[in-house]
């Protein structure tokens, strides 16, 4: 059986879609052969027979699953003999606060400081669509979006906190192991190094040796990422 992931690919072969990368960890994570097939965003409808909005959308034995937290949970119940994603029930409620905190303290932030450089990224002829749909959404122009976007970065790092007070205690956000709350994080941090020319961590913050720690569990991830500059 072939998996197939169904992932967002921009200009230059850049893979940004953190929740694509979220896909991925779970499928590594699972130790799961998969085949990764990029699309533009233009070309979403027409996955697997049409129907999703959004990516990553994974084919597995006849079954299509969109979404990354969706697909956790089929690998999760479908492949329970293999390494666990979560951990058990407590850990499971553990990566659910981790995805809600992600999407508040770290995507939003983030998109202050890297929309337009993920504009950039998208080709030209998928540029309209993105600008109309994202200043839509935002209520705002691109441009006014990012206006704030130093002190954007400056949250996004301060919000890192929680993570270095706890990695001062153990090596992975999970504890001894990397499971999904680390991979909802370094998703976001591979979304950002895909696309950002701007430096998010310095080399000496322990979040980015997590980062490194993570990266070499997962040699496949850390060659198929892309970078718009080498660090975390
Ligand atoms: N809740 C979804 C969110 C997926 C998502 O928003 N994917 C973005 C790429 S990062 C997408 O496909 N956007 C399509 C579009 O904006 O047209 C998940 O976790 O999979």
């Amino acid at each position: 059986m072939t998996i197939i992931l169904h992932e967002l690919a921009l200009r230059g072969d850049a893979r940004p879609s953190p929740f694509c990368w979220h896909a991925r960890f779970s499928l590594a994570h699972k130790n799961l052969p998969y085949t990764a097939v990029p699309t533009g965003f233009t070309g979403i409808p027409g996955i697997a027979g049409g129907g999703h909005k959004t990516v990553p959308v994974m084919e597995h034995a006849g079954k299509t699953i969109g979404d990354s937290w969706a697909i956790a949970e089929f690998l999760e119940a479908t492949y329970p003999d293999r390494p666990s994603l979560f951990g058990g029930a407590a850990g499971k409620a553990y990566a659910v606060f981790m995805r809600s905190w992600g999407l508040t303290a770290l995507r939003l932030p983030m998109l202050k400081v890297i929309l337009m450089d993920i504009y950039n990224t998208v080709p030209a002829e998928e540029q309209t669509y993105f600008r109309t749909s994202r200043e839509q959404r935002f209520g705002a122009k691109l441009e006014e979006f990012v206006a704030n976007r130093d002190e954007s970065a400056a949250a996004v790092r301060a919000n890192l906190e929680p993570l270095r007070a706890t990695l001062a205690e153990q090596p992975y956000l999970s504890g001894e192991t990397a499971l999904y709350p680390d991979y909802v994080v370094a998703g976001y941090l591979l979304w950002w190094r895909a696309v950002s020319p701007r430096r998010l961590l310095e080399s000496d913050d322990p979040v980015t040796a997590w980062f490194q720690r993570v990266m070499a569990l997962y040699p496949r991830i850390a060659a198929d990422s892309t970078r718009a500059w080498d660090g975390p």
